[in-house]
């Protein structure tokens, strides 16, 4: 395996690769090195499997097949594909958020251990928003309707999704003029899967558009019924100091990692983990304390509730496990290798799978019922506790890095600090904005990909964008790429911000770079636009804010549905890898120039972290020309340190030369 040091700019993680390679543990990327050379038609977006005639494939060199056996056209095996991924993506967030709601359900009885009422202010909120009575109701009694009215939003059949009603004018009006307003959740994927099968929609515009409409119904409505409720019942965020990276992993304690998504088990393990009996327990088998910590967004989750400790983001995952400290490891949805069940064989660590959905041969299954949760979540750390006993000493090796960093902003909160207790709203941000203290916001998401250097092109990116005076707002595997590069800790801003963040940063107390939760949690990051245009003075629509979003290391098909919906809401929007449709000029240029017109965004394609962001902050600047605002107050020369082409982008122009041949 190449040198640990091109893999991964995270000193934990190289310690930990390093010591896979030693104990000759096969890990993401040595599995990444045997599937060399990957497959170019793939990447490209050239191959159809929707039908047994196939699999066709298109030669990218126009020297063999053009069609497909059906006569489908590349554009429209290129279009089809995207769609297809995209509405796994947006599936798998909807289905986060159906999955919330019987828990609030039984919050709405009112007699549960595990789930109570926690997020009052948006109970009522949305209550207001929704038309559900409150006057002489119980906060028990309005969930309730607030959890039938949400379901039936995400099965919804006819008419449009009543979110719709938070989007600016402008955004409804160019939906309303591709016909792409999102209408029920699951009726756009469903429809969107009906597109793309064999002998249905061949247009490639047309199923293009299909995926805007289910991004859309996934921004607007899946992920954000998931945050909502999310914060109606376990509270909304709020300003949380913690810590990141596997350091956070005690020798002397049970460690329990939660991995994966969803909030509604992981949760109720933090209370269980600090029930004083189980306490009493773990210290009788000679621990001195029970240390929950996360990986993914399920992590991203407890931290800005609870203020958990985040062990990692996607490609930590196994490193977690090779510590050789991991008593237990609970999963459930997304984003969980199936790899990390074999490395039981080396290391004592259990797998836990809980969810009804995702079965992992090798994990133990407990499946968790929302009406037991409590009770399952004090097994799963009773499980830990026992398992503490069996840890190999010989095999302990805890990297020691750890980072402070601050969680838990949330829309509601996120900008109304630069206000102060007594002025809370959005006006500050505007007037730094408009005054070009401030020169624009920016969106930073999404995962870890084992063919980039893990966490590089986040960590470059949002330096590049806060050396800029670019406010960062981040989620996911993102997030905790930068909070362990210390981006989130106050200090930050001295360290790394322009001379105008800088000074916001030190007037508030906050990091320049700011959590925003988990990856439905992109939601958020639409209202934030939402709050900044309804303030006034730096746009009237979305497409007209100096922001901008990226996706620097993006991998799961989720974030092709995000970026979907932040470029239809109209945030420019650049990721690494490019989406794979380079095989299609014609839906190419679509997405990254034609939407313009269409949405009033783009797409771009860039792997060089550093261009990228300058692409980010030419748009912020366009924008701040167009509304007329004074050019940025503190102006940073660029200097362009253009990264070495990483190994497997080379592989990948090989793959195309090596499969097309044959
Ligand atoms: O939903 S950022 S690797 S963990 S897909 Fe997955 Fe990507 Fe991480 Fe969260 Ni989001």
């Amino acid at each position: 395996m190449a040198d640990e040091k091109n893999l991964t700019v995270d000193p934990a993680s190289q310690a930990m690769i390093e010591r896979a390679s030693e104990m000759e543990v096969f890990i993401a990327w040595d599995r990444l090195e045997a599937q060399q050379p990957q497959c170019g038609f793939g990447r490209l977006g050239i191959c159809c499997r929707n039908c047994t005639m196939g699999p066709c494939r298109i030669d990218p060199f126009g020297d063999g097949a053009d069609k497909g056996v059906c006569g489908a056209s590349v554009d429209t095996i290129v279009a089809r594909n995207l769609l297809r991924s995209l509405l796994g993506g947006a599936a798998a967030h909807s289905d986060h958020g159906r999955d919330i709601v019987p828990a609030l359900l039984i919050a709405s009885e009112g007699n549960s251990d595990a789930y109570k009422i926690r997020g009052r202010n948006k109970l009522y909120a949305l209550a207001d928003e929704y038309d559900i009575p409150r006057a002489d109701r119980t906060d028990e009694e309005v969930a309730k309707d607030l959890g039938h009215f949400l379901l039936r939003e995400l099965g919804k059949q006819e008419g449009v999704l009543a979110n719709v009603m938070r989007v600016p004018e402008q955004q409804q009006k160019f939906w309303a003029a591709l016909d792409v307003t999102p209408r029920g959740v699951d009726r756009d994927i469903v429809t969107g899967m009906h597109m793309t099968h064999i002998g249905v929609d061949n247009d490639p515009e047309h199923l293009i558009l299909g995926s805007v409409r289910a991004a859309l119904a996934d921004g607007w409505g899946g992920s954000m019924i998931a945050t909502d409720i999310s914060d109606v019942l376990f509270g909304e965020p709020q300003p949380t100091r913690s810590m990141a990276n596997l350091g956070v992993l005690k020798e002397d304690e049970v460690n329990l990692i939660v991995h994966g998504h969803e909030p509604t088990l992981s949760d109720v393990i933090v209370a269980a983990a600090s029930d004083p009996e189980l306490m009493a327990l773990a210290e009788s088998k000679g621990a001195k304390g029970i240390n929950l910590a996360g990986i993914c967004c399920t992590a991203n989750e407890i931290l800005m509730r609870h203020g958990i400790p985040i062990a990692g983001n996607f490609l930590q995952q196994e490193l977690a496990i090779i510590t050789g400290v991991v008593d237990v490891m609970v999963v459930d949805v997304q984003c969980i290798m199936p790899a990390i069940t074999q490395l039981q064989e080396c290391f004592h660590t259990k797998i836990i799978s809980t969810s009804p959905k995702a079965k992992f041969p090798g994990a133990t299954h407990i499946e968790f019922h929302e009406e037991d949760a409590m009770e399952t979540a004090k097994q799963l750390v009773r499980l830990a506790i026992e398992n503490y006993a069996n840890r190999d000493p010989a095999k302990v090796c805890i990297p020691k890095q750890k980072e402070a960093l601050i969680g838990g902003f949330t829309t509601e909160d996120i900008f109304t600090f630069l206000g102060g207790r007594y002025r809370p709203s959005y006006r500050p941000l505007n007037d730094g904005i408009q005054s070009g203290r401030l020169r624009g916001v920016a969106g930073v998401v999404g995962c870890n990909n084992a063919r980039f250097t893990h966490d590089k092109y986040h960590l470059e990116m949002v330096k590049e964008l806060i050396r800029n005076d670019v406010a960062v707002l981040q989620t996911g595997c993102s997030a905790i790429a930068c909070a362990k590069a210390g981006l989130m800790a106050p200090e930050a801003a001295e360290k790394y911000a322009g001379e105008g963040l800088r000074e916001i940063c030190r007037e508030v107390g906050i990091p320049p770079v700011l959590h925003v939760g988990s990856c439905v949690d992109n939601s958020r990051i639409l209202t934030a636009a939402v709050e900044m245009v309804k303030e006034g003075g730096i746009g009237d629509s979305i497409d007209k804010l100096p922001v901008a979003g990226a996706a620097p290391e993006w991998m799961s098909e989720k974030a092709i549905s995000i970026g979907m919906y932040f470029v239809a809401s109209g945030v420019f929007t650049v990721v690494n890898p490019p989406l794979p449709v380079r095989g299609s000029l014609y839906v190419e240029e679509l997405l990254t120039k034609t939407f313009e017109n269409y949405l009033g965004a783009t797409w771009a394609f860039e792997e060089d972290p550093i261009k990228a962001a300058r692409l980010m902050i030419d748009h912020i600047d366009r924008k701040r020309r167009d509304l007329g605002l004074p050019p940025p107050r503190y102006e940073v020369p660029y200097q362009p340190k253009t990264i070495q082409p990483e190994p497997a982008a080379e592989v990948a122009s090989a793959a195309v030369t090596a499969t097309s041949a044959d």
